[in-house]
């Protein structure tokens, strides 16, 4: 073949705007006929092209992340060809910090023949979730919690039919107490008795405070069927409590006031198994610094979705649901919440469906169900199984796992619920259980731990089920101050986490298992199988994910303590390479005249240009469009694609460019600008469909590499899938991942 090369670009590009060609004046359509007739000779194998073909691996997609697991915490995600849990050198094809509550929608260029990737999503500890999705035609949703978790809503709606719903009720209709005939409360009328409400003849009456009373009411106190509706303001007594059958109602506007020593509290009623009832409606407020108490009656609850900000909730026995705001109001109380004493057999429980930040929760006696909002400043003591619904977001100053040796103690977690404990924890014979599938429950420690114990062989005791766990690295390895000695008390507490005696937290124990898309213990290095009654499916607490910190285990197998590095994040972005003819030959079809590679574009958009090889003599310079893109590319090599000085990737950085958001890398017009040996230029870009290519697009490999053809080896030889793909854009898409290893530089990345 003869150097043709520039005269049938010229002719070929005529027919599609590809500037500069067709104003040549030497071109000719027979150098044109030339340049085609030897690509389909010798890169096609004599097929004719796919007329469709673009001449490009990468397509765009657009992906939209949504986060709602901790507050405010910023996550970065990765988004991969392969999983980076276990292939530590994945390239991401996309990278975002996403405050949590927040959604993304990132526009990423892609191998478009790969189908599957993996969502990594790492904390500032480097914990990762990662998930593996398939890429949708339109856009493809992915979602890491929920989204009720983040933004506190009230009344929200809980999940039915799992281990760990709660289950929720409307406030019951009031408007028997709100409408019809009410009595204005007055203290003269209350102490005097009233010939219109008469105390002693048992018949029903309501009554109203609309301006402000303050001092006992003593008909709901000592009669059933009586109510009192506050739209004013009521500062309690004492002691003032609400009978059985008896209400209090808090309307929009209105204010109970429960001074220091002051108690108010429904009361029992045993013969009707009922107690008096609180309803808080929504602009209605119980505040002081005395104590709100709810008593146990089987048939009836009390129930909040105004605001309260008492010093102390009592709950002893009875159920209060929280559908409004407790606590968090600037200068008031966040009430400190309290149960029986666990020796107590009632039922006590309190029910979060909106937002409560609470100073404390103590008593054995008390279960809690949040299906929202809960903060704990200070301790949340669990004396009784509870239960934390999809979604739901609890989080304490410190932590008490108060259970039972007969493993009737669990805590149940629902979907993405997270529970975040802050300072110590303590744990006694107490289950943590999340779900089967879907998100994972998030179980967060601090590095505090003052206390664990168990039962050996009853998982209602230990087991950490289906829950994601997540530790500190500075974890104590040991806790000395259990009662046993120090080296049972380390064991102890790993085989509290995962369900087995002196199981490690080590992802080396598991491997990843590509049918379920998740890791399973791995049976050639488990170490331990001595607990008959906690079976390989339920070890599950690190299923699906990893955590941030692996165990060092001593010569017995034993954890000595923990180091970071079990997660290292993707460090290199994957890249789009630009392969060129330079038209110095048209016989070659080498395709490394000219390789530059672009990166994925970081969070502002901006990608770096590198230069990769230069395998023509002619003086080239880049361009991105017009803009130029470093200088002439022989300043920084000489020719030679396959000089073993060059084997380290890239030569150099020509510079950046900046990918507009909505578009991606391979959408970028990269061209280059040669200097022919007559001194004419001529620019080289990309092919329309069909059209016979001087540049083709590849993405990288998962680890971002694509190795070019050695000089004067046609990329037919180095990829002999590639004329089938030429011929057929459905056939052999993945070409660029199998060269031969000889015709090709397979190049290590540069120092
Ligand atoms: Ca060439
Ligand atoms: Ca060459």
């Amino acid at each position: 073949m003869k150097s043709m090369a520039l005269v049938a670009i010229a002719a070929a590009a005529a027919s599609c705007n590809h500037d500069a060609w067709n104003e040549r004046p030497d071109t000719t359509k027979q150098q044109t006929q030339e340049y085609a007739n030897n690509f389909r000779s010798i890169v096609l194998g004599g097929q004719n092209m796919d007329p469709r073909q673009t001449w490009n691996t990468a397509t765009s997609s657009t992906v939209k992340i949504s986060v709602n697991l901790n507050y405010n915490e910023d996550y970065t995600l990765y988004i991969t060809e392969s999983n980076p849990l276990t292939n530590k050198q994945s390239a991401y094809l996309a990278k975002a910090v996403i405050t949590s509550g927040n959604t993304k929608t990132l526009t990423i260029t892609r191998p478009s023949a790969v189908v599957g990737y993996f969502a990594a999503l790492y904390d500032k500890n480097n914990h990762a979730i990662v998930k593996p999705f398939s890429m949708e035609s339109g856009e493809t949703i992915i979602s890491f919690g929920e989204a009720s978790s983040s933004a506190p809503q009230q009344n929200r709606a809980a999940s039915t039919g799992n281990r760990w719903s709660v289950t929720t009720l409307s406030m019951p209709s009031l408007t028997s107490y709100t409408t019809g005939t009410l009595y204005e409360m007055e203290e003269a009328f209350n102490n005097n008795g009233s010939t219109v409400v008469n105390q002693a003849d048992g018949s029903e009456k309501h009554l109203k405070i609309t301006g402000n009373y303050s001092g006992a009411i003593a008909r709901i106190q000592s009669y059933a069927n009586q109510s009192v509706y506050v739209t004013g303001t009521w500062e309690v007594p004492a002691d003032q409590r609400c009978t059985g059958g008896s209400v209090i109602v808090v309307g929009d506007g209105g204010v109970i006031n429960i001074p220091a020593n002051h108690k108010l509290s429904t009361n029992a009623n045993n013969n009707a198994g009922t107690t008096g009832m609180i309803y808080v409606m929504p602009g209605g407020k119980i505040t002081g610094d005395g104590e709100l108490q709810f008593s146990n009656g089987t048939e009836t609850y009390s129930y909040n979705a105004g605001v309260i900000t008492v010093k102390d909730i009592n709950i002893n026995g009875g159920t209060f649901y929280n559908a409004g705001k407790i606590g968090g109001v600037e200068g008031e109380h966040n009430p400190a919440l309290v149960g029986p004493a666990g020796t107590i057999d009632s039922p006590s429980k309190f029910i979060n469906m909106g937002k409560a930040t609470l100073a404390s929760i103590g008593g054995a006696g008390i279960s809690v169900e949040n299906a929202c909002n809960l903060t704990v400043v200070g301790l949340m003591e669990l004396g009784k199984s509870s239960k934390m619904d999809n979604g739901s977001y609890t989080e304490c100053g410190s932590l008490k796992l108060a259970g039972s040796n007969n493993g009737d103690c669990t805590l149940y977690m629902g979907q993405a619920a997270y529970l975040k404990n802050k300072g110590d924890f303590n744990v006694n014979n107490y289950g943590v259980w999340g779900p089967t599938s879907g998100n994972r429950a998030i179980f967060e420690l601090s590095n505090e731990v003052s206390y664990v114990n168990m039962t050996q062989n009853l998982p209602g005791t230990q087991l950490l089920d289906n829950v994601e766990l997540i530790i500190p690295e500075d974890f104590p390895a040991e806790i000395t101050n259990n009662g046993y000695s120090t080296n049972y008390a380390g064991a102890v507490i790993y085989a509290w986490f995962n369900g087995l005696n002196y199981r490690t937290i080590n992802p080396g124990a598991f491997k990843w298992d590509s049918a379920t898309n998740s890791m399973v213990p791995d049976e050639t290095t488990w170490p331990y199988t001595n607990n008959a009654n906690v079976t390989d499916d339920r070890r599950t607490c690190l299923l699906g994910t990893s955590p941030s910190y692996t165990v060092e285990a001593d010569e017995d197998g034993c954890g000595t303590g923990f180091s970071s590095g079990g997660n290292i994040r993707p460090s290199s972005p994957s890249w789009c390479y630009f392969a060129f003819e330079d038209l110095g030959k048209s016989d070659d079809f080498d395709f490394n005249d000219i390789v530059v590679r672009v990166s994925t574009p970081d969070e502002n958009g901006v990608a770096t240009v590198d230069l990769c090889a230069i395998g023509g003599t002619l003086e080239c310079t880049v361009f991105n469009g017009t803009a130029q893109i470093g200088q002439e590319v022989h300043s920084y090599g000489v020719f030679g694609a396959n000089t073993s000085n060059w084997v380290g990737v890239p030569i150099a950085q020509l510079g950046t460019v900046n990918v507009p958001e909505g578009t991606t890398v391979a959408q970028l017009n990269i061209n280059i600008q040669v200097k022919r040996s007559d001194g004419s230029i001529v620019t080289v870009t990309g092919p329309a469909p069909g059209e016979t290519p001087f540049r083709v697009c590849v993405t990288g490999d998962e680890q971002g590499r694509w190795y070019w053809a050695k000089e004067r080896i046609n990329i037919s030889s180095a990829y002999p899938k590639f004329g089938a793909w030429g011929a057929n854009i459905e056939s052999y898409p993945e070409w660029y991942k199998e060269p031969v290893a000889a015709s090709v530089m397979q190049w290590q990345d540069a120092e």
